[in-house]
């Protein structure tokens, strides 16, 4: 394929433009080689039909991922519903099965388009070859975003030096910006390959639209490619199918009809004691004497403080709820709480309705031992001071003896163990 140079431009962007000399023929090498590449799979319509499939499912992670990072920091001007009950459950559920059909997504967009790694030239200026690196980006902050999310889910902290949350919330800015970049910079090749023309692989353009070239008509192996090989279709029916099995066997971990064939879910959402998976222990919150200590209180402290024993929580009016404990980590299990209405508790207290309250926990340390709980979540009727689950006492696994459960809430903000209620 000739390529025009590019027109020189006078000025700082005509020096970015200028061409770059030719490195020596000689180097072209092995993969470097003119017909190194041919596989008709690795056409643009391929890549333009995997890329959009993969922006799709990235833009789902993004929008159900920030709505998660907004509902543990609220700014000031974000509001996060007590109902549906389920509503979080289906976005942190959406976030994980689809990041995790991006997987198999990923991949085969790759696939379609790493031997542009050995494109001739390497740099044909030196605007073309920051464009290049800033692939790097794209491709880097990508594959990041998917392989700490699975490495969270398997809880396989240790090969990530750095705080999970923080990182994967940074990086996913820079995978959407890159996304963007690239979408913007592609264009014209995208409309072309997403249009059903571009039969044949065709080259880029070098600069802009304009100069496209008309693909060919009638679709023809190049020479040396089998007949009989895998079609087009094939390996894009191939894909998709590996990724919607994919986001099946993941989605089994909040779906309950999609449980018995869960591969990729960490939790079975009916495995742990009382049928609830448990995700921090009592034993390694450190809580195992003092939650079963007899002289515990539960401390209120607002215009009213006090303090309550176990006994007199239970002789307040009791409530039974039926309602999920879902994880960040994309699993979800419904169970049956009873306990107090948190809402009596904070008129026990003497706050008004708009009050903001610390629900803390016996724990010590860590980062999930205590949570702020505002208006819809802490007036809702839903939401219970719970003390037993599906009919039992809690298991001390659970959060015995009280646990905060609210309807439509990260189960990081759902404190087990509570030792005081705080007025904020
Ligand atoms: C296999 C793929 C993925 C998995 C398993 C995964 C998993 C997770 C998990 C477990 C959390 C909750 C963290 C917490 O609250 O402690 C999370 C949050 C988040 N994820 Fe992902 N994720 C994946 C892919 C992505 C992608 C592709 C993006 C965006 C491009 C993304 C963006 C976010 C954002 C913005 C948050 C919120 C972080 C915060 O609360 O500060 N994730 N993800
Ligand atoms: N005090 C305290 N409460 C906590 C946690 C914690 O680490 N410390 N973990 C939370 C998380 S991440 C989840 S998913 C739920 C799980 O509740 P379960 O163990 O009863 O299923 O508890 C939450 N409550
Ligand atoms: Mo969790």
């Amino acid at each position: 394929m000739v390529r025009k140079p590019a027109q020189p431009v006078a000025g700082p962007a005509g020096l970015l433009n200028r061409p770059l000399p030719e490195p020596p023929e000689g180097l072209r090498k092995g993969p470097l080689r003119e017909e190194a590449w041919r596989s008709p799979l690795r056409s643009e319509r391929t890549a333009a039909l995997l890329g959009m499939w993969v922006g799709i499912a990235f833009a789902v992670c993004f929008v159900t991922g920030l709505t998660s990072h907004l509902i543990q920091n609220p700014p000031g001007w974000f509001g996060w519903p007590s109902r549906p009950v389920n509503l979080y459950r289906f976005t942190q559920g959406l976030h994980v099965t689809s990041g995790f059909a991006a997987i198999p997504l990923l991949l085969a967009k790759l696939w379609t388009v790493y031997p542009k790694l050995f494109e001739w030239p390497p740099a044909r200026s030196v605007l073309h070859a920051i464009g290049r690196l800033s692939l790097l980006v794209l491709v880097g902050a990508t594959i990041f975003q998917l392989v700490t999310g699975v490495l969270n889910l398997a809880r396989w902290y240790t090969p990530m030096p750095f705080f999970f949350t923080t990182t994967h919330y940074w990086t996913a800015w820079i995978a959407i910006g890159a996304i963007l970049v690239h979408v913007g910079s592609k264009l014209a090749i995208i409309r072309v390959g997403l249009s059903g023309s571009a039969a044949e692989p065709v080259t880029e353009p070098d600069e802009g639209a304009g100069q496209h070239e008309a693909p060919a008509a009638d679709v023809k192996p190049p020479a040396g490619v089998p007949a009989g090989a895998l079609s087009r279709r094939g390996f894009l029916t191939t894909v998709a199918a590996t990724s919607g099995v994919v986001a099946l066997t993941t989605a089994g971990q909040t779906v309950p009809f999609l449980s018995a064939i869960t591969v990729f879910g960490q939790r079975d959402p009916d495995l742990g004691p009382q049928g609830l998976p448990v995700n921090k222990s009592a034993e390694s919150a450190g809580v195992l004497e003092t939650a079963v200590d007899p002289t515990y209180r539960l401390q209120l402290f607002g215009p009213r403080p006090q303090q309550l024993s176990l006994a007199v929580l239970l002789s307040l009016p009791q409530q039974t709820v039926t309602l999920p404990i879902t994880c960040v980590e994309g699993w979800s299990a419904t169970a049956e709480w009873s306990g107090v209405r948190m809402a009596d508790l904070l008129d026990m207290m003497g706050l008004s309705e708009d009050a903001e309250v610390t629900v803390e926990s016996l724990q010590e340390s860590g980062l999930y031992r205590q949570a702020v709980l505002s208006p819809p979540h802490s007036r809702d009727p839903l939401t219970l001071l719970a003390l037993r689950l599906n009919g039992e006492d809690l298991h001390i696994d659970h959060g015995y003896p009280a646990r905060l459960i609210a309807p439509n809430r990260p189960g990081v903000l759902q404190t087990k163990w509570v030792s005081a209620v705080r007025e904020l």
